[in-house]
């Protein structure tokens, strides 16, 4: 784009990006290109395409958070709501916590996950065919060889027919192409090429490969029992850890594409039936407010609630330990139940 003309984010547009972005800040960055090749205008493009993005901006490698910084720090801070002198608390440590609804009246499931990305590769959105084949064939060969108590199998996609990638769908053991957001952001380019999924033998553990992430590590059960299905990936991502390098910054945590996934990228939530509390929304909102928790609809992500099944989850990732998320989800799980049950 030209020096002076206005960006072309649409007018109805309130995304970070748009926020924060000045033509001044633009005319700064836009030459830069990270040691990938990544530009300023890849970055923004889904904000641009998108107008009703909330973020707008998605990183292209670990690099690009060093690269556009002076765009990408203010949007961070914003989003994430932090303190100066914010810093990553790292750690994951196994939970002790009671089952939140052991008769399971109210709590579907529990689903906990973390985006990684592994250093040495361009991020999904600025990734080529051959790129995204060699990091599904280096995470291939990981699953093949882990412990007898964390194996499982590993499928791509490319090598099932619509009907057998139709099946595995149906039972949520595969994911589609991303949304509209990420295929500006050049996430969804080549797939299903490089795209699979590994599942434990429990099927508690599932992995999804080259999706937004290079890897979203999940574990997930029908239930309440957060403390399970915690340290249950706990152990996986350890033995994760153990073999690959991820894209990680002493500051920031660990880099994903989208920077709303930074410090701890876990999102930690149920699915959870509210037939009362669907009819007192600002008392929902109240309560999830004062735990830092997040409501989505029945499918996630700027989706509709279905039949009072709501998707609750961490609103905080970043400035907080992945073990006082999973704390704050627990209590504010156990207030919204406890508000349930009072109506
Ligand atoms: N839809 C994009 C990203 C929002 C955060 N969600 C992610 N990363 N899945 C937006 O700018 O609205």
């Amino acid at each position: 784009m030209k020096a002076d003309q206005e960006l072309p984010f649409h007018a109805s547009s309130r995304s970070k990006i748009k926020q924060y972005l000045t033509i001044a800040l633009y005319n700064d960055l836009k030459t830069l290109r990270t040691p990938s090749g990544y530009t300023l205008d890849q970055a923004i493009t889904s904000g641009i395409e998108n107008p009703d993005s909330s973020i707008g901006i998605y990183a292209g490698d670990m690099e690009s958070y060093d690269c556009f910084a002076p765009v990408l720090l203010p949007i961070i801070e914003d989003y994430h709501r932090l303190n100066p002198g914010w810093s990553h608390k790292p750690g994951l440590q196994e939970a002790v916590l009671p089952d939140l609804d052991p008769e399971q009246t109210f709590i579907r499931s529990s689903r906990i996950r973390v985006a990684r990305n592994l250093c040495g590769f361009p991020f999904s959105g600025n990734m080529n065919p051959d790129q995204r084949l060699a990091l599904e064939k280096r995470v291939k060969h990981l699953f093949k060889n882990l412990s007898e108590k964390l194996s499982g199998t590993y499928t791509s996609f490319t090598d099932l027919d619509e009907k057998q990638f139709n099946a595995l769908l149906e039972k949520g053991l595969a994911f589609r192409k991303g949304d509209r957001f990420m295929a500006s952001a050049g996430i969804n380019r080549d797939y299903p090429l490089g795209r699979g999924i590994f599942i434990s033998r429990d099927n508690v553990v599932r992995i999804w490969v080259n999706e937004e992430d290079h890897l979203r590590i999940i574990a997930q059960s029908q239930g309440g029992d957060l403390a399970y299905v915690f340290n249950r990936l706990i152990q996986i991502v350890r033995a994760l850890e153990d073999k690959l390098d991820f894209a990680f910054d002493p500051k920031k945590g660990f880099l994903t594409a989208c920077p709303t996934n930074i410090g701890t990228a876990m999102r930690a939530g149920v699915h959870i039936h509210l037939k009362q509390l669907e009819k007192k929304r600002s008392l929902l909102e109240a309560i999830t407010r004062a735990y830092h928790l997040q409501i989505r609809g029945t499918d996630g992500e700027k989706t509709a609630v279905e039949k009072a099944v709501f998707d609750i989850s961490n609103a905080r990732r970043l400035d907080i330990s992945a073990n006082t998320i999973v704390k704050d989800l627990h209590k504010g799980l156990q207030a919204i139940i406890q508000a349930e049950r009072n109506l």
